[in-house]
């Protein structure tokens, strides 16, 4: 199609939405920003990466902790080739063990040998974001399997100084702020009653523009499952009167499928591992997933109007494996071939039907919302034409920002998607067409 009839297309999608208010809950400009990352690299480390342990108990020796070549650039490097546009890291995980000088905690880098006691992990790697222009956000569990305080109400503010280490300038702005629902016993066998407000508080006033992670937000919601899928029904939405992150936390099918009207835009991220486990270990290195694998999270994560957090955890030397990095390399290459070509063309609108005509076979369908108007499409179908006249291709519930279709292998001239349900007035502001020949069902 020449630049005139895309523009013409996109004009056609676009027109109707300009006049139209927005519909109940909206994203802020932080949480549109976000979910237009789309893809952000987890970094699980610490001293479980030396130890093989998934959840340390916080008893483990500081010189533990002894990357051999902790090259953050070389993370940050990979990560931007893979096309994330974000990188957390785990700067305490619930071994208390943390990844900075924390001036809080007698169990952190500066009580280790590595680097006689200067390295400071976070500064490493805020930096190296900064160079390569990826955002830089951390995680910060609340559990705290070390921390003599944990258990008694002093642990709270305890974590309140913790989180001002962080974020309070010393690494920049930090886009994401993690916070894990699990909620252990402490060194004294005691659990912790976390104030959320005084942390949410705290997160805020030191970096407004934050994106804060939990069960329940405020600015995004975790998926309720680790294993990489949104549900296929996804709402940007979410209920949260009266519960709270971990135990308290909405059931995992409103997290996995948000809530239709929810009062609160609070979209999902879909966090999951490259590898089975969280941290990195020699025994997984023949265990990473495969392209295909990584294919299918992406569907079902940015496919399925969610950002997707895949972890990428480095090594004993302080470095990405070279199995993961490749592999996101090709994992890159895959969704570039998938997508380099968008064989769509004009598109009309009738009503609540859009009329596509297709440049070649096809066997993927994106459809993007406006969702800076709030989510509105609640049901919609897909039809092709063909020789028999209009035949059903699917019939599917919520786009979003960004909803990807699997449809079988279709060489019709033209598709029709027709939204059969919808909160208010339906904005479509982006459909493409693809064709994919190397992940299949
Ligand atoms: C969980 C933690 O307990 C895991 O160790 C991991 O950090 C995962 C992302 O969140 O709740």
């Amino acid at each position: 199609m020449n630049r005139s009839l895309v523009l013409a297309a996109a004009a056609v999608l676009l027109a109707a939405g300009c006049q139209e208010k927005p519909y109940g809950a909206v994203p802020s400009p932080q949480q549109l920003e976000w979910q237009r990352m789309e893809m952000n690299m987890f970094c699980h480390f610490g001293p479980n990466t030396f130890t093989g342990a998934e959840w340390g108990d916080g008893t483990e020796a500081e010189d533990l902790f002894n990357p051999t070549g902790l090259d953050c650039r070389q993370w940050v490097r990979t990560a931007k080739a893979a096309g994330f546009k974000g990188i957390i890291i785990t700067a305490k995980h619930h071994d208390g063990f943390c990844l900075w000088p924390s001036p809080v905690s007698a169990h952190t880098v500066r009580e280790s040998s590595w680097r006689g006691g200067q390295g400071d992990v976070l500064k490493e790697l805020s930096e190296a974001c900064a160079e390569e222009g990826i955002k830089f956000g951390v995680y910060i569990s609340p559990w705290d399997r070390n921390d003599p305080h944990y258990g008694t109400p002093a642990y709270n503010d305890v974590f309140v100084k913790t989180l001002e280490s962080v974020l309070g300038g010393t690494y920049g702005p930090v886009f994401e702020q993690w916070f894990d629902g699990a909620n252990g016993e402490g060194p004294n066998g005691k659990k912790q009653e976390y104030d959320w407000p005084l942390f949410n508080g705290t997160v805020f006033r030191h970096q407004p523009q934050a994106v804060i992670f939990s069960d329940v937000g405020p600015g995004c919601r975790w998926v309720g499952n680790e294993e990489g899928h949104a549900g296929r029904t996804n709402w940007g939405t979410l209920n949260t009167e009266g519960f709270t992150p971990g135990k308290g936390s909405p059931s995992l099918q409103s997290l996995n499928e948000g809530d239709r009207d929810g009062q609160a835009w609070i979209p999902a991220e879909t966090d999951v591992s490259i590898r089975p486990g969280w941290f990195w270990k020699e025994s997984e290195n023949d265990r990473v997933k495969s392209v295909p694998e990584l294919l299918k999270i992406y569907y079902e994560s940015v496919g399925r109007n969610s950002l997707l957090l895949l972890n990428v955890p480095p090594d004993t030397r302080g470095r990405i494996h070279e199995i993961d990095s490749v592999r996101l390399m090709e994992f890159r290459e895959a969704l570039d071939r998938i997508f380099a070509r968008d064989l769509a063309g004009k598109v009309s609108r009738k009503g609540n039907t859009w009329t596509v005509e297709a440049k070649g076979p096809f066997n993927r369908l994106v459809l993007q919302e406006d969702i800076a108007k709030g989510q509105r499409i609640a049901a919609f179908t897909v039809e092709a034409l063909t020789a028999e006249g209009w035949t059903p291709l699917a019939q599917e519930t919520t786009v979003g920002c960004k909803r990807i279709l699997l449809l079988p292998e279709c060489e019709a001239s033209q598709i029709r998607i027709t939204v059969t349900e919808s909160l208010a007035k339906p904005l479509l502001c982006g459909i493409g067409l693809y064709e994919d020949k190397i992940y299949h069902e």
